[in-house]
């Protein structure tokens, strides 16, 4: 029996749990691994994977654990930690987390300022942390009044925290770890990269909680770049192929594709019945009621945005733009018509970088992007007494 002496509460564990807690109390050696149940042994790796345990000989460097808050930085929502997560109360329902990683992309790719970069463009729609309960917002386009809920529902917990010499699989690991946590607390994750790579983690958290799950992909590209004659490694290019081993994906639908691709010599023909697409050409003459028709409601979706699907022109500081692509209103429509006729339990953009210019255009397409995807099914009200009727 355990008391809980704050809380006030008496649990009962078992005789093991209790003399693995004994280390925590009172630091002491592990048991070697050969002590350890196989169950325990993963737990525990996983746990060190993430970093959320470490080796004494960190500790000192690991004490802010495995995010990096915003401070007082721009935070999408409400800034907060993994402990706010445990406090949900029904007006919250999204989770931001920052994942500034760009170690899937071959060369520096300038993508591990994604997430500061979305954050800063944020703010300029007037719906930032700064927003009161009750605060009301004219969409002129949608000629109605929104009422927003206080904090646009979101707890913003920062970025995952980078370990210098550590490679991507660590990261991950680290990233999964807090995407799985505002899962089991019932929070829809919303992740910035971060070059694509990242995406996978996400993708596991989600799949230990949905049993089946299709992806939404808008991409220039297919990201199905992989050596068959390997078995990895993910990288940014590679990581749908990764994400369509996954015990669980149902679906991948890819928006917005194009370019001509070269196959290797030898690449044998391989189709995967899960997988369809709509070209970036396509979606120029379709309505997003037409692109979404025929996808399954009752499928939850992750929704993964590589900004390079935007045409170049409105989108230039990504790594690997194409000719062509998305137009502005054209993604904002189908990112509401998705949130709104969609199950989407958790999303992800990506593939946004650091160039010189004054104003990030991609970074501020993907902000208005996440606000969309925000609000959309919040009730709206005809403006009839505002400016207009
Ligand atoms: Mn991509």
């Amino acid at each position: 029996m355990l008391l809980h002496e704050r809380l006030g509460l008496r649990m009962k564990i078992s005789a093991r749990a209790a003399r693995a807690l004994d280390s925590f109390l009172e630091p002491s050696p592990l048991p070697d691994g050969s002590h350890l149940t196989k169950a325990a042994k993963r737990d525990l790796d996983a746990l060190l994977a993430a970093r959320v345990l470490v080796p004494e000989s960190e500790a000192e460097d690991w004490d802010e654990g495995p995010l990096v808050g915003v401070g007082r930085g721009p935070a999408i929502g409400a800034p907060g930690g993994l402990g706010d997560l445990q406090r949900r109360v029904s007006a919250r329902r999204f989770v931001v987390v920052g994942a500034p990683s760009e170690q899937g992309s071959h060369t520096a790719s300038g993508a591990q300022h994604g997430p500061s970069l979305i954050r800063e463009r944020f703010r300029y729609f007037g719906a930032s942390s700064a927003v009161d309960a009750g605060t009301r917002l004219l969409d002129v386009d949608g000629r109605c009044v929104y009422t927003l809920p206080p904090s646009l529902g979101t707890i913003d917990v920062g970025d995952v925290r980078r370990v210098p010499g550590e490679g991507l699989s660590a990261f991950g690991a680290r990233l999964q770890f807090v995407v799985d946590r505002a899962v089991a607390q019932g929070f829809t994750p919303i992740t910035l990269g971060g070059d694509h790579a990242i995406s996978l983690f996400p993708l596991r958290a989600l799949l230990r909680h949905h049993a089946a799950l299709g992806i939404l992909h808008f991409d220039a590209h297919h990201d199905h770049y992989l050596d068959p004659s390997q078995p990895g490694p993910l990288s940014h290019a590679s990581v749908f192929a990764l994400a369509m081993r996954e015990a669980g994906v149902r679906k991948l639908v890819q928006l917005g594709l194009r370019t001509l691709d070269v196959i290797p010599a030898g690449h044998r023909k391989r189709s995967d019945p899960r997988i369809h697409f709509v070209t970036a050409r396509e979606l120029s003459r379709r309505s997003p009621r037409e692109v979404f028709a025929r996808l399954p409601r009752d499928l939850p979706w992750y929704l993964s945005f590589d900004v390079d699907c935007m045409a170049p022109h409105l989108a230039r500081e990504t790594g690997t733009r194409e000719l062509g692509g998305i137009a502005y209103y054209q993604g904002l429509d189908l990112i509401e018509h998705a949130a709104r006729h969609l199950d989407i339990v958790g999303a992800d953009f990506v593939e946004v970088a650091r160039r010189d210019e004054r104003v990030n255009h991609a970074a501020e397409i993907v902000a208005r992007y996440v606000l969309a995807l925000l609000l959309a099914k919040l009730p709206r009200a005809r403006m009839t007494s505002y400016l207009y009727a």
